[in-house]
């Protein structure tokens, strides 16, 4: 690991190696509970644990001792099924990498030992079952769908070195009847599941190729900036670049740029980048056949280091100012500390304890109406599946597919960076949360897991759940008699993920109305740009520097099943009219109307929000229909500001992103379309593994299993206020899915936290709370605990690491790796 310093934000491959990884081991599959579960508002008996002493108060009803309600902090409930999307065990990883290794036709090294001519295992996970055999195990007491693990191998014993995906199994291992074979089937290359590897050479790259460069042009970087990079760990300057690599008429062409290395402990280097670039041709494994292809430095291309080291050391040379690290790029308090700011703030506290009940092993859920199960992956993070209210199936996945950010700039680093970022992974970077930061401390935390070079990673407390009192009602009417008004108390599951220098909170969140809505909030170093000749690319945002404009678009698959799976796309809009009616006396008046229409076929399948806000989309069931032969249905609408990719037909991305280029797309559901991309997309751009635009192939889309797939994002041109960090305010995505006639009613009339006060005449005359927990009252069973909880901020760990190979289970180190 070496290199890490001399790495991009992202870019590296020693370190890929390292993050290429997979979840395993929350849990150990648990039985099946024996007595079927009650479902439906009220108590399920026996289905939560109330606290012994809230039992003794029960019964005595002595108001003199009552025990503190929050005493249970997390309530524990079995799930219904087991989860179908739990991880491998750490047994059944174990037993994987040891039957890999003993396949001789994979001729695997151990990563610890591996060169850059050697294959290696890069992930191992559990491989998500079909929909088809869940849905029978869900909803048809079929048994549980055959488990299987899904590996990724680093093959570069060749010269085409190259990612292999495979499937191994059944599970467990036996050493009969276990086989693995190439997975293709969910992806559109039909490759036999591999996709070359454009950073196999990558150690030899720095040592071999890029050093020699930069020490090359020590003179010109020690007389321009005091500073060198030679390939020492005591090196002042960094050199990373762009991301995808240039693929174009069969080459492969590098970018790299001169950064400043911190002189502090802050992660400042995308902040300080220097605005001088170099090209190398680096097509195939034999370095000796790499092309130095010029340089660039303020806007004047040289094709050799002697031309530009001419250039430089001839007089009136021009030569720009460096960027350096200072307060300025340092996020601890700084300044003037604003009026009342060292009084406590104020703290939300659940004086109840949860209100809502967890299967930590399952990673099963259930709120109010809602329940759902936790998936968790290398690639994509955290997901949710079979969403349902009152039992009724809404959602059967909600997940993350894949991040853009794609820049542009007048300099071949910034024009050349369209980072996808499941390539790094979102599992390997959800760390640890902060209580009373990141989550209320009065939050539930569950771990994560991941695998990654013979070992397993565990991040502790790296998943919240907790429920919120929004700063605002959700219901409220007042007249000259009376106030009617509702708490909007939500429940929101949440992770954030720090890939390399961006910090992604992902964040879904349950409404009492029956809504949801998903939210990605982003803060951390902006990746900024040289300010020479960037005028046309960003705001000048420090003393040399360009606030490098970008697109953030993040992709979600949304696959509904609203009371079943035959669900249709439906669009309402509003359009201006000029119409008669039978009342008008033949006068036509201008005004508005209301058009529906149906997406009939994949053809018409892509969409973005209509201009004004002016066309609904609803997911409808056609053949459910209200009592008033309305379609019962789940509407999505923009929540704050959401974005597609700006660039059209992307010289970066080509094939690799076609998912970006609208708001909304909608397929029909195959097994063999599970997602939307994949992580390795950016190593082939022409023909990626997953090339979305092939999922549009004409398929009908009424009444079938559809899924929709859609885009937050966020066209971000960082300005001052983006310094030192983005902040998570205005850097903000969200999308919400809102009962439309669905429901006979608003479900949210059945909390009883809602109060009706009535009055007359200057007084009130009563106030109906509708038995709502009081404390003063003679059946209150127990004492809300408002005291806030300060989070332990000394019992932040980073991840816990498990050896698979030789599996050590009794051996755990700690040892916690970041892109950057
Ligand atoms: C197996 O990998 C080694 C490098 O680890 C390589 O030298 C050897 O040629 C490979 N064998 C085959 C049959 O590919
Ligand atoms: C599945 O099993 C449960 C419990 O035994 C039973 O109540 C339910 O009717 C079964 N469902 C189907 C579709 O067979
Ligand atoms: C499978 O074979 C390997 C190597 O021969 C052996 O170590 C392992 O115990 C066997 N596993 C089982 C489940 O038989
Ligand atoms: C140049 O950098 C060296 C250390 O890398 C430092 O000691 C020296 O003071 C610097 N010179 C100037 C002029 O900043
Ligand atoms: C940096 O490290 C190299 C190699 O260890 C050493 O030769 C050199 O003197 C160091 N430079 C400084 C400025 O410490
Ligand atoms: C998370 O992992 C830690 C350490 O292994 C363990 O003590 C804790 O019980 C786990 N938490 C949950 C919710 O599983
Ligand atoms: C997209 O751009 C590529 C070149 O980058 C070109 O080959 C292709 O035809 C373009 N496609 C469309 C639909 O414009
Ligand atoms: C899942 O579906 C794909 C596509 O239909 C099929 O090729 C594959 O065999 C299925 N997997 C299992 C475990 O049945
Ligand atoms: C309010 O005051 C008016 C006039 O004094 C009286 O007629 C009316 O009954 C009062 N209403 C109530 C609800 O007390
Ligand atoms: C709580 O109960 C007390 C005693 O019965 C009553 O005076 C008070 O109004 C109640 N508060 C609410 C909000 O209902
Ligand atoms: C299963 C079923 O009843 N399908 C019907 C759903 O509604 C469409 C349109 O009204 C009919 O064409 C289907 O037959
Ligand atoms: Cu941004």
């Amino acid at each position: 690991m070496g290199f890490l310093n001399c790495l991009g934000p992202r870019a590296i491959v020693s370190v890929l190696a390292l993050s290429s990884l997979a979840h395993d081991v929350f849990a150990r599959p648990s039985p099946e509970p024996k007595v079927p579960r009650i479902k439906g508002p009220g108590k399920a008996p026996g289905k939560r644990k109330m606290a012994d002493s809230i039992k003794r108060a029960i019964a005595g009803n002595r108001r003199a001792d009552v025990p503190d309600c929050a005493e249970t902090t997390t309530t524990t409930i079995t799930a219904p099924k087991a989860n179908p999307w739990s991880p491998l065990t750490n047994e059944e990883t174990a037993t994987v990498v040891t039957w890999l290794f003993a396949q001789e036709d994979l001729n695997l090294t151990t990563t610890a030992d591996a060169g850059s001519w050697d294959n290696t295992i890069t992930l191992i996970e559990a491989m998500w079952p079909n929909k088809t055999d869940v849905l029978a195990y869900l909803d048809l007491n079929a048994t549980a769908p055959t488990k299987y693990a899904h590996v990724v191998l680093n093959n570069m014993a060749t010269e085409d070195a190259h990612y292999a995906d495979i499937i191994v199994g059944p599970l467990p291992i036996d050493n009969v009847t276990t086989t693995w074979e190439p997975l293709s089937y969910p992806f559109t290359k039909k490759s036999g599941g591999t996709v070359r590897n454009l950073d196999a050479d990558s150690d030899t790259l720095y040592v071999d190729w890029i050093y020699p460069i930069s020490a090359s042009i020590a003179d010109i970087t020690l007389d321009l900036w005091n500073a060198s990079a030679l390939g020492f760990d005591n090196d002042t300057l960094t050199i990373w670049g762009i991301d995808p690599q240039w693929q174009d008429d069969g080459r492969i062409i590098r970018w790299d740029a001169f950064w400043n290395v911190p002189s502090d402990e802050f992660d400042s280097s995308t902040l300080l980048p220097l605005g001088l670039y170099i090209c190398s041709d680096v097509t195939g494994r034999d370095p000796s056949q790499w092309k130095f292809e010029g340089l660039l430095y303020n806007d004047i291309f040289y094709e050799t280091i002697e031309d530009f080291r001419t250039a430089y050391w001839s007089p009136g040379f021009v030569k720009n100012p460096a960027n350096i690290n200072g307060d300025w790029s340092n996020t601890d308090q700084l300044g003037d500390i604003p009026a009342m700011d060292t009084a406590a703030p104020p703290v939300q506290v659940a004086p109840a304890g949860s209100r809502y009940a967890v299967d930590a092993e399952q990673k099963y859920v259930e709120w109010m109406d809602f329940s759902f199960y936790i998936g968790f992956t290398r690639d994509t993070g955290m997901a949710l599946h079979d969403i349902r209210y009152k039992g009724e199936r809404i959602l059967y996945e909600l997940s993350l597919q894949e991040a853009l950010a794609h820049y542009a700039g007048n300099d071949p680093m910034q024009s050349g960076t369209a980072y996808l970022d499941t390539f790094y992974g979102f599992g390997p970077y959800a760390f640890q949360l902060v209580p009373g930061y990141d989550c209320p401390t009065h939050a539930t935390y569950l771990n994560s897991s991941f695998y990654v070079e013979e070992t397993c990673h565990t991040h502790i407390g790296s998943i919240c759940l907790f429920e919120f009192d929004a700063d605002y009602a959700i219901q409220r009417h007042s007249t000259s008699g009376y106030i009617s008004i509702t708490k909007n108390t939500y429940f929101t599951v949440r992770y954030v993920a720090t890939v390399g220098n961006y910090d992604y909170t992902f964040s879904y969140s349950f409404y009492m109305d029956g809504s949801m809505a998903v939210e990605v909030r982003a803060s951390g170093y902006i990746q900024s740009a040289y300010f020479a000749n960037n005028q046309d690319y960003g705001f000048h945002i420090h003393d040399a520097l360009s606030g490098s404009m970008h697109d953030h678009v993040l992709n979600f698959k949304a696959d509904f099943d609203i009371l079943g799976t035959g669900n249709s796309v439906q669009l309402v809009s509003l359009v201006p009219t000029t119409t008669s009616y039978s009342w008008s006396k033949g006068k036509a008046r201008n005004t508005m109307k209301l058009e529906r229409s149906f997406i009939e076929t994949e053809d018409d399948g892509q969409f973005d929000w209509g201009p004004n806000g002016a066309t609904q989309v609803i997911v409808v069931n056609e053949n459910a229909t209200n009592a008033y032969g309305e379609m019962r249905g789940y509407r999505i609408l923009p929540f704050t500001g959401t974005a597609h990719l700006t660039v059209l037909n992307s010289s970066n991305l080509v094939n690799a992103a076609k998912w970006a280029e609208h708001d909304i797309s909608v397929t029909k559901q195959k097994d063999t379309e599970p997602r939307s991309a994949h992580a390795f997309n950016s190593q082939d751009v022409w023909d990626p593994p997953v090339d979305f635009a092939k999922f549009f192939d004409c398929e009908p889309l009424r009444n079938e299993d559809i899924v929709l797939w859609l885009n937050l994002g966020m066209h971000h041109i960082p300005h001052s206020g983006d310094l030192p960090n983005t902040v998570m305010t205005t850097a903000h995505s969200g999308i919400q899915f809102m009962p439309s006639n669905y429901f006979a009613g608003d479900q949210s009339r059945r909390t009883v936290n809602q109060v009706r006060i009535d009055y007359a005449n200057g007084s009130t005359t009563a106030v109906n709370s509708f038995g709502q927990y009081n404390v003063s009252s003679a059946d209150a069973t127990c004492k809300p605990d408002y005291t806030p909880v300060d989070g332990n901020l000394w019992a932040y760990t980073g991840d816990i690491v498990v050896r698979k190979f030789p599996f050590d289970p009794n051996n755990p180190f700690f040892e916690t790796d970041s892109i950057v």
